[in-house]
């Protein structure tokens, strides 16, 4: 530990050693592939970096397992995630070290990441015995129409440095009691983590008696991803980052006829209204916009408040802000830890700067705070109060940056709270009826979530996950998301001994 009482990478190196240790994956092969630790910058380790055979290898096995996977009935399949789950709950301390120390989250946020995986292994249990299909009413006699779920195939999982875990867990643990095998791309700044997350589950399913190659891990950066998207052996590709990926994700893997879920940008947004509960609602923002250190891609980024009580709201948050510390994201107390790069502390910097241009007032935050140095990068989380929803504001910083900006109009507010490009999440903060519901209706919030008196981020994994637009439209966890993870069989049988065609036609 240095003389300021963070720890040194040295330090954190052990500690990334110690965590995998227990996690009974063992320090990786160095390779060209380097673990970095937002925390000081340094390097935890290097991996190797999956060429193109191996990734080409990693499918093909994926592929030959499939196709003895799909025909062990579900709710046997689920014995792997229901491993899985236990062995989280055992591990739940020893993953989140490696999720602070790749991902830069504070301890409680990435035990509840992990608490998300342990969620969903549950959720994915139950769902085994829950694949149903219809039975619907056949217009003929002596005919039986009805449908049947079968597993899709191989599902390649491409997945996000911010939620480098959870993200995998709700994909890989549907995909698997589905019947499919899986293919992972984690992100290139979490490759600790995923070694972690691949070797317990591959443990899980030793330990249950069936072939480890349900799961295949390939490491690397976009190129990795990109023979995954072109590989027509992948059927489902779910895909989480920025909107820009998924723009030169999606017509590739449409090109080949292949399935996408696509998991994109945010820039969620909240109403508050005259009658909310200010109390609450300062909590849930500060939750929301300035936790995770504004690292979610349901983290609030614009607050649409009534003017006349813009006042006391912003200073409750100011207040709020002020005493929100920023730091090692190990240490007690601390509620915001590091952004994950220099590149994320120069676009914030920069959205700040524009944002001044379009005659914002920035109230609080947005500096630099020196906490181990110059390869690390903490900001204070900031506040800007915006005269109108300019372009800068309709974009994604993906940085503790919120923009504040009045309405005195209930459905001009609506209007803004839509004019953006994305629809992931959203929230409204009244405690009038009238509001929430008309919020919730068809003409209310366009996003693919929409709260009432809570945040925008920290979704349960038991609804489905997704949004609309730019977001990507697709859906994943909870609720019926399995859908997408299987297909659909239609089957009309007849039992009688005539031969009666549908819409009555007689033919011959
Ligand atoms: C993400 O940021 O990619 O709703 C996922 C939430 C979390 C998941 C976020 N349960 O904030």
């Amino acid at each position: 530990t240095s003389t300021l009482g963070i720890p040194t990478t040295a330090d954190l190196r052990s500690r990334a050693a110690r965590a995998l240790h227990a996690l009974g994956a063992d320090l990786p092969e160095p390779g060209k592939l380097p673990a970095r630790t937002p925390i000081t910058g340094g390097t935890l380790a290097t991996l190797q970096y999956s060429d193109p055979s191996a990734v080409d290898a990693a499918i093909t096995a994926a592929d030959n397992v499939f196709r003895e996977w799909r025909t062990v009935p579900a709710p046997r399949r689920a014995a792997v995630v229901r491993r899985l789950g236990e062995l989280l709950v055992e591990h739940q301390a020893a993953l989140a070290d490696l999720v602070t120390l790749e991902a830069g989250k504070i301890g409680a946020e990435a035990r509840g990441e992990v608490q998300e995986m342990i969620d969903v292994c549950e959720f994915a249990v139950g769902l085994s015995r829950q694949l149903y299909g219809r039975t619907i009413a056949s217009e003929r006699p002596g005919h039986r129409l009805s449908e049947t779920w079968h597993p899709l195939g191989v599902v390649g999982v491409i997945s996000a440095f911010n939620f480098p875990v959870a993200v995998w867990a709700w994909n890989t643990a549907i995909a698997l009691v589905c019947g499919d095998t899986v293919v992972w791309k984690p992100s290139e700044t979490t490759p600790l983590t995923a070694l972690a997350c691949h070797t317990l589950l591959r443990r899980a399913a030793v330990e249950t008696g069936f072939d480890p190659g349900i799961h295949q891990l390939v490491q690397g950066g976009a190129d990795v991803g990109r023979q995954l998207v072109d590989d027509h052996r992948i059927a489902l590709l779910s895909a989480t980052g920025s909107t820009r990926m998924g723009r030169t994700v999606a017509p590739r893997v449409a090109a080949r006829f292949g399935r996408c879920l696509l998991e994109l940008g945010g820039n969620n947004a909240a109403i508050v209204t005259p009658s909310a509960d200010l109390e609450l609602t300062t909590r849930a923002v500060v939750f929301s916009a300035a936790g995770t250190a504004g690292q979610r891609c349901t983290s609030l980024r614009r607050l649409i408040v009534h003017a006349d009580i813009a006042g006391p709201l912003l200073e409750r948050l100011d207040r709020a802000y002020r005493q929100l510390r920023v730091g090692d994201p190990f240490a007690d107390g601390v509620l915001v830890g590091p952004l994950i790069n220099g590149q994320a502390y120069q676009g914030m910097q920069a959205a700040i700067e524009r944002a001044r241009a379009d005659y914002g007032e920035l109230l609080c935050g947005g500096e630099r705070v020196d906490v181990a140095g110059d390869e690390s990068y903490y900001v204070r989380p900031a506040v800007l109060r915006m005269h109108a929803q300019t372009e800068v504001v309709r974009e994604e910083t993906f940085a503790p940056l919120l923009y504040v900006m009045t309405y005195r109009d209930f459905d001009l507010a609506i209007e803004m709270h839509n004019a953006v490009s994305q629809g992931l999440s959203s929230s409204i903060f009244t405690t009038d009826q009238r509001e929430a519901e008309r919020f919730l209706a068809p003409d209310g919030s366009d996003c693919g979530i929409a709260n009432v008196n809570i945040g925008t981020s920290g979704a349960e994994i038991g609804g489905a996950f997704g949004g609309e637009k730019d977001t990507g439209g697709g859906r994943e966890s909870g609720s019926d998301s399995w859908k997408a993870y299987m297909r659909r069989a239609t089957n009309t049988v007849n039992y009688s001994s005539e031969l009666p065609l549908a819409q009555g036609i007689v033919f011959g």
